[in-house]
């Protein structure tokens, strides 16, 4: 199981919308079969574990991190390509939380006399598809706040200059986490006073995900790099009050753009809610505060990952990284479930998930 693990882990990112999955063909204490899913719409682990397995396969323990799907989806069920292949065992991380499978295919297994056991090293393959498990029951993309500030909280000194807060090997982590989630988002503020590419730029080969911009106001212009670069999609969340004109050359030049509610801001759950519908299904949040600030008020965020320099730079103009309302009391504070703690080359990143007031 840990194998399957790993492998699934190791296709964290290419999947989209769909779960990273692993699974180890086992007999007569020899590994026969490993596979993987590598892409949404291939086949599923089992079926290319199975494949390599072959006929071998008959008798076999199959160990999978995810419980084998029931649903005719993109592939057939792999429930009924484990019955075919005859293996004798399954051994299963979890449950899947889909809701189209949520135990059927652990039922249907059992009732052709497949021995089935379910939770071995359940935490870790929930870990693995934390961003997954909120998605499909939730209908809302994941999202990670990620920022990058010093120690008094500053994104940028009060002159604007921002490059760079933190150093390399942070930098290098974050295009790590840009590949790890299908869709990157900021608030046009970020992306007037930046012109940010959003892509993956890793010392190795990465995916980009979809750009998305926060923009009630439709200030993104024609010439950013966002809109004329084509280096990866990119939508544009707006609001009804939008210049119906600027909103026609946006989605001329390619731009595709959702207009959420009729408000002076953007209404945030509604659009990421129509994101879940275009199969976004996890967002790196990277700000700037103000978005970040609205994003934690909406209580839209997931998890945190804060990269702290070793720096402080002050300047009460100088931008922070969040920017709320806030609350009266202390006890009332976002607060930080499971915290971790890592150093990443010179810099610090605390990790949590929020607990909201
Ligand atoms: C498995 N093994 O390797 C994966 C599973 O659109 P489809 O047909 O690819 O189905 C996607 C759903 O199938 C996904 O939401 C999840 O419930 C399950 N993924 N199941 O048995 C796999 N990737
Ligand atoms: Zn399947």
């Amino acid at each position: 199981m840990r194998l399957a693990l790993q492998l699934a882990e190791g296709t964290k990112g290419q999947t989209g919308a769909n779960p990273a999955v692993g699974c180890v063909v086992v007999k007569a204490g020899r590994i026969i079969g490993v596979g993987t899913h590598l892409r949404r719409g291939e086949g599923h682990a089992e079926v290319h574990a199975l494949d390599m397995a072959g006929r071998e396969s008959e008798g076999a323990t199959v160990y999978v991190t995810l419980e084998p799907c029931s649903h005719h989806g993109r592939t057939p069920p792999c429930s009924e390509r484990i019955i075919a292949a005859k293996a004798a065992k399954v051994v299963i991380a979890m449950q899947d939380p889909n809701p189209k499978v949520a135990g059927q295919g652990i039922a249907r297994l059992r009732e052709q006399g497949i021995g089935v056991a379910v939770g071995v090293l359940e935490q870790e393959a929930r870990a693995l598809n934390e961003d997954f498990i909120a998605f499909i029951t939730s209908g809302l993309p994941y999202v990670t706040l990620k920022t990058a500030s010093t120690l008094d909280g500053k994104i940028a000194a009060k002159s604007g200059d921002s490059q760079w807060v933190t150093g390399p090997k942070a930098r290098e982590l974050v295009h790590t986490l840009r590949h790890r989630h299908n869709g990157i988002m900021v608030g046009v503020g970020t992306a007037l006073t930046d012109d940010p590419m959003l892509t993956t730029r890793l010392s190795v080969p990465g995916l980009s995900p979809r750009r998305i911009v926060a923009d009630s106001r439709l200030r993104l212009p024609l010439t950013s790099r966002l809109v004329s670069d084509n280096a990866s999609g990119t939508i544009v969340l707006t609001t009804e009050r939008a210049d119906r004109a600027k909103l026609r050359e946006l989605e001329k030049a390619g731009v595709r753009v959702i207009v959420s509610g009729a408000g002076p801001q953007v209404d945030l759950r509604l659009a990421m809610r129509r994101l879940a519908e275009l199969e976004i299904s996890s967002i790196l949040l990277e700000g700037g505060g103000r978005l970040n600030g609205a994003m934690l008020q909406a209580r839209l965020v997931n998890k945190l990952r804060l990269f702290f320099a070793p720096k402080i730079i002050g300047g009460a103009s100088a931008p922070v990284s969040f920017e709320l309302e806030g609350w009266e009391r202390m006890a009332d504070a976002v607060q930080l479930d499971r915290m971790e703690v890592e150093r990443v080359g010179g810099d610090l990143c605390i990790s949590g998930y929020p607990i909201y007031p």
